[in-house]
């Protein structure tokens, strides 16, 4: 947030209110609106700008261009002694996890492992809320999730992947689980579109415009042009894992595979979602959270002062101590969109 917009900081319970008072409005079921008011709210409170408050717009206008189902009941199956599949009805990610964790939970207990694949999904949030509660559980949790053709293979001329994030969480003995969560692209497609929206160039290496050459320029990327997958070749054998795990092993589209023009408005991309869920204790017995807890000291010995996810957790205990900031502009207009479009 700029030094001159004006702020407030609302209490974070008020906000997850105000934000299901919104997808309410919007024709969403009770159950969808509390789970995605909990996850854009969570996003907000953590300082994750390109997936908390910033989204509800593209919530909306994809609710009204009847693109997803709003009111979509997911359908949870066993189907093996450590696999569970979603069919997620053409509905969000988070109510298909939510419906299907604690069939999940039970069978990674019984297993040491299980799988939940989550198909016919719509994914428009970051990524780290669906593994951090498994890791406060004693869990090691792996999510993958691809979204809208925008990213260009590497050594590829046209976009093709999504932006394709992994997330990661592990528990570790006196700390917060550490989580890492991140686009296989240069940069989050949501980032590009703040950069836009506020002004700024962004740093070399990110994306290409129309015609397929090196740009800073983030509208020259949002008008036809395209993102770079992150590390090059690297970034992009990750993404295309990220592609076959998320969509190819649980059945939803691919990113280039759903055709959303029909639906003006529809910002949500149609795809899977994949967790890898593991008891860690399995492995050799010792208390795995002792283990991440020695690696984090020897991280924090060769000066490593920041582990993914301490940003997070800072503004996350700020957030719940003095309130999540909000632009008082941006807070205004969520009051009005408590009101039926
Ligand atoms: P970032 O590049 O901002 O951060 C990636 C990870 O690196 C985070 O865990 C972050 O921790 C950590 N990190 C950042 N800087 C440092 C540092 N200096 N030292 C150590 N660790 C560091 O994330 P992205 O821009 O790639 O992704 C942003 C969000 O966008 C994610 O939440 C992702 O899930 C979401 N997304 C969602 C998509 C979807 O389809 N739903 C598609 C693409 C992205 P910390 O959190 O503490 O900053
Ligand atoms: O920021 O790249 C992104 C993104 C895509 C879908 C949801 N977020």
């Amino acid at each position: 947030m700029s030094v001159s917009t004006p702020t407030l900081r609302v209490p974070f319970a008020d906000l997850v209110e105000r934000l299901r008072q919104i997808f309410l409005a919007h024709g969403t079921a009770p159950e969808v609106a509390r789970v995605l008011a909990h996850n854009c709210a969570s996003a907000q409170r953590d300082g994750a700008h390109s997936h908390g408050t910033f989204r509800i717009p593209g919530y909306l206008s994809t609710l009204a261009s009847g693109w997803v189902d709003g009111q979509a009941l997911p359908v949870v199956e066993d189907v093996g002694a450590a696999f569970v599949r979603v069919d997620a009805a053409n509905g969000f990610a988070q109510p298909a996890l939510e419906a299907a964790s604690p069939l999940l939970i039970e069978k990674v207990r019984e297993a040491g492992i299980a799988i939940l694949a989550i198909r016919n999904s719509h994914h428009f949030a970051a990524l780290w809320l669906d593994v951090e509660p498994f890791a406060e559980q004693g869990l090691v949790a792996l999510s993958l999730v691809n979204s809208m053709t925008c990213v260009v293979p590497h050594g590829a001329h046209k976009p093709l992947f999504g932006t394709n994030p992994i997330a990661f969480a592990a528990p570790r003995a006196g700390g917060e689980p550490l989580v890492f969560d991140m686009a296989t692209s240069a940069i989050a497609h949501g980032d590009v579109q703040i950069a836009a929206r506020e002004g700024h160039c962004l740093p070399d290496g990110m994306g290409v415009d129309a015609a397929g050459l090196p740009t800073t320029d983030p509208q020259a990327i949002l008008d036809g042009g395209a993102l770079l997958p992150f590390g090059g070749h690297k970034g992009s054998a990750l993404s295309m894992m990220v592609e076959l795990l998320a969509a190819g092993i649980t059945g939803g589209n691919f990113s280039f595979e759903f055709d959303w023009s029909q639906h003006p408005g529809a910002k949500t991309p149609w795809t899977g979602q994949l967790l890898i869920v593991i008891d860690p204790d399995r492995g050799s017995g010792q208390a795995f959270a002792e283990r991440s807890e020695t690696l984090v000291r020897q991280l924090h010995g060769v000066g490593q002062a920041r582990m993914p996810g301490d940003r997070r957790y800072v503004e996350r205990a700020r957030s719940l101590r003095e309130g999540v900031e909000m632009a008082d502009a941006e807070w205004a207009q969520l009051g009005e969109l408590t009101r039926p479009g």
